[in-house]
């Protein structure tokens, strides 16, 4: 497993300094390729090691607990948290250890439905923003982080994400669609017109454990509307009328998604241009929040992108700035996520400056992330922020080296997938692709995309594909 990829950003062999000496130049203010190239494959063995087929998931601390009263009860925090261990699992070829949490979001379905009818009086399944090793699902402890009923949702992220990269029927048949379905039949019931536009909101709910003030000045958490909310339930009832299109069942509750979709809010953008983090303009209490949850539609969903929403591609690269402005980044797996949206916003040296700002404040001697106190998600994040940068598939074609920073001159990177069941291997010299190689593992058509060339490739099964730099087809072993 650990062999499916390699990844050379450094000539460096890394036999001139020990991990820590290495790391403290960095602190010190260097900068060291080699230590992002080790970090990307320590992400990938913490992985290997704490998630396979037949395990729990990955908790906050992996499985890595020190002592009896760890952090957060080294749980399974579902507003962020277990989401970010799972990014990378799919792209850095080790979908089998995407399993233990695919088999989590299913179990939640028992608990989660007697909280939907006793909380919600809904049908369907919910859970909030924290779930543990007896999958609770109710909403729990103080209402600006309790009061969220979005976790089951967002967690059914993956179980389509998974059909993605593998495209395996059966499983979409026969597990991920019935707990897609049963997810998004909850907010069928569960939402709301809002009073003053007739569009359909959820609430009451927050925009993770971030607050604002209300028009009156008063600092509130409660709110009907979050612009979150709206984006993991347009991309859970996308993801639900695919999977039934695919399957060929299920049309009339698909109708009845499709409905819905049309009466939800669109995504807005604000009078200073960043993109509204409730559905009306509340300034936040605190504008430099660890949670940029309302970027969830740039990163990791695919409802913003550069050619298909330009404006609200330019109003997310504003919110990260003004958040970033104001001291966000602070907490190791918030800098991991910041690497990811500034790779879908086509920006490797933002992408890349914050490699090293996660390696100079988040990352401990022994690598591993702190929070502070030590958390695992930001060592997955980052895993999967650097494959962003050199791979994306979310957007409806293969796009090369989308945010290759001048500081990865050379190198090269083999085995990362991308959907559609594309294993991706390729080189580039100077900050440009020298070679490509593409195994086309199910047989589906490659759209290929390198800057500004676009080219498709019908495939079979097996297929490999071998390019040179400027996408020529090339008989280069
Ligand atoms: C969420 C985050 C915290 C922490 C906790 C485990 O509540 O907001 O920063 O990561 O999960």
């Amino acid at each position: 497993m650990f062999k499916r990829v390699d990844l050379h950003l450094s000539d460096n062999d890394g036999e001139d300094l020990p991990t820590d000496k290495r790391l403290k130049l960095v602190k010190k203010g260097g900068v060291d390729n080699y230590l992002t190239q080790l970090q990307y494959q320590f992400g990938r063995y913490l992985m290997i090691s704490s998630s396979r087929p037949g395990t729990l998931p990955a908790n906050l601390q992996g499985i890595w607990v020190n002592g009896f009263k760890p952090p957060w009860n080294s749980d399974y925090h579902i507003n962020i948290n277990v989401q970010m261990n799972y990014w990378m699992a799919e792209m850095t070829n080790l979908s089998e250890c995407h399993q233990p949490f695919l088999d989590f979001i299913g179990d939640l379905r028992q608990m989660g439905r007697i909280t939907a009818k006793e909380t919600y009086g809904c049908r369907g399944f919910v859970a909030h923003h924290t779930s543990d090793v007896w999958h609770n699902t109710f909403g729990f402890e103080r209402a600006r982080y309790g009061m969220w009923p979005m976790g089951a949702a967002w967690c059914c992220q993956h179980l389509y994400t998974h059909y993605e990269f593998t495209e395996d029927k059966d499983y979409l048949r026969t597990y991920a669609y019935p707990v897609m379905k049963e997810a998004a039949q909850f907010f069928v019931d569960f939402m709301v017109p809002d009073p003053k536009t007739g569009l359909l909101v959820t609430g009451p709910s927050v925009s993770p454990e971030n607050s604002f003030f209300d028009k009156d000045g008063k600092m509130a958490t409660i709110s009907m509307g979050s612009t979150m909310d709206r984006e993991i339930i347009f991309e859970l009832f996308h993801n639900c009328i695919a999977s039934a299109d695919i399957l060929g069942v299920d049309k009339e509750f698909s109708e009845v998604l499709k409905t819905k979709l049309k009466q939800m809010p669109p995504l807005q953008i604000g009078s200073d241009g960043r993109l509204m983090e409730w559905v009306e303009e509340f300034p936040e209490e605190q504008p430099g929040h660890r949670h940029i949850s309302h970027l969830y539609a740039l990163h990791p969903s695919n409802q913003i992108s550069k050619t298909k929403t330009p404006k609200l591609f330019d109003a997310a690269k504003k919110t990260i700035e003004y958040r970033l402005a104001h001291g966000g980044g602070h907490t190791g797996w918030s800098r991991a996520w910041i690497i990811n949206f500034w790779a879908r916003l086509l920006e490797p040296q933002k992408a890349y400056e914050n490699i090293v700002a996660l390696q100079r404040k988040s990352t401990l001697p022994n690598l591993l992330d702190v929070h502070p106190p030590f958390q695992i998600d930001g060592n997955f994040g980052m895993v999967s922020g650097v494959t962003e940068m050199l791979l994306q598939s979310h957007d409806g074609v293969v796009n090369i080296l989308p945010a290759l920073p001048r500081e990865w001159a050379n190198g090269f990177v083999e085995g990362i997938m991308a959907r559609k069941g594309f294993e991706v291997s390729m080189e580039w010299e100077d900050g440009k692709l020298k070679a490509l190689v593409v195994h086309s593992k199910l047989g589906n058509t490659l759209q290929l995309q390198y800057g500004h060339i676009l080219k498709s490739y019908d495939t079979q099964k097996g297929d490999v594909l071998r390019f040179n730099g400027d996408l020529k087809p090339s008989d280069a072993s």
